[in-house]
């Protein structure tokens, strides 16, 4: 009989998609991520991996070590958790989840926006504190959406939807940064491809979408936040890699940038006293872009998918690692 681990508890109707095919399962059931050694050692006697979460890395050690897996299938679109070259060079298909969390995660990127906006967790806050009193017209405002110019750096299909909703909510105009076009943002939204400067540059709510990778790593640095307006809010729901968080706190503190709203820090979690989560034009979450209980039952059963089709021999769906086939 083959055998699955899977490195969190899942629902019982995930679980028989996989045993319905003569599938043994074994979970990991502490509330604590495992360590290496841990998931090494559960996986030892195993064929196939569901992982969900990004704790612990799979690296190169892992791949030596698990190298009998036939497939590994991640339970999250971002792999950037994962040493890709070190699974193809053992010939292990590593998969991912895309497109179905792809409304989820930008609802909440534009919840954010929102949020960051209209102060609406700081305003929550302030009642909390006893201080919904004496109504001043024109204190602590926001700003208006409408209009304003949407920059989305890594237009794939998050920031479409992302892009979307800004387009048809607020009539906001979208500018993008990507390597490649995106034809069919051009075409739908009328989505401007700009250069990374005009980018910062004009984008009054600039939002990110992009894989983390070595090039994208940090690029939301002072140097970046220097260059946008001092109006801006700045939205990250992709991996808290991708900026730099004391230059972030830098330049919301000095008005380099208006706001910010992140669903990802860096690191993960965020401590509990970090001066950001005290800032009015801040708002935090954490790390809930997929959390709806219909994409990440989405989420789990395109993986359950994926490991059926690597433990039958066929290949992956959404497989990220194409090249282990040959191609
Ligand atoms: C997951 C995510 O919640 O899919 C991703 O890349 O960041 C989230 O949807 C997280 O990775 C846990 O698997």
């Amino acid at each position: 009989m083959t055998k699955i681990f899977i490195t969190r508890e899942v629902p019982a109707e995930i679980k028989r998609l996989l045993t319905a095919n003569g599938h043994h399962c074994s979970e990991w059931t502490e509330k604590r991520d495992l360590s290496l050694v841990e998931l090494i050692a559960a996986a030892e006697d195993c064929d196939g991996l569901f992982s969900i979460g990004s704790s612990p890395k799979l690296n190169q050690d892992f791949f030596s070590a698990c190298d009998h897996l036939k497939v590994v299938a991640l339970c999250s679109v971002g792999y950037d958790h994962v040493d890709i070259a070190a699974a193809t060079s053992h010939g292990i298909p590593v998969s991912n989840t895309p497109g179905v969390l792809s409304k989820a995660t930008a609802d909440t990127a534009f919840l954010l926006m929102q949020n960051v906006a209209r102060k609406a967790i700081h305003k929550h806050k302030e009642i909390l504190r006893n201080n919904w009193g004496f109504f001043d017209p024109t204190a602590d405002l926001g700003v208006d959406l409408q209009g304003k110019t949407l920059g989305i750096y890594g237009l794939g299909r998050i920031g479409y939807e992302m892009a979307k909703m800004c387009r048809f909510a607020f009539e906001m105009p979208v500018i993008y940064h990507n390597r490649g076009r995106n034809e069919a943002a051009e075409k739908d939204l009328g989505a401007k491809k700009v250069s990374f400067t005009e980018l910062l540059q004009t984008s009054d709510v600039l939002s990110i979408h992009a894989n983390l990778t070595d090039e994208t790593r940090e690029m939301f640095n002072l140097e970046a936040f220097q260059q946008m307006k001092p109006s801006s809010i700045f939205i990250n729901t992709a991996r808290g890699g991708l900026h730099n968080e004391p230059d972030l706190r830098h330049a919301l503190e000095t008005g380099l940038i208006w706001g910010a709203g992140l669903d990802v820090t860096n690191p993960e979690p965020m401590a509990a006293d970090n001066p950001l989560l005290n800032m009015p034009t801040v708002a935090i979450l954490p790390h809930i872009g997929s959390a709806t209980y219909e994409t990440r039952m989405e989420m789990m059963r395109l993986t359950a998918q994926n490991l059926l089709a690597g433990l039958n021999g066929q290949r992956l769906l959404s497989c990220v690692n194409p090249d282990v086939y040959g191609e």
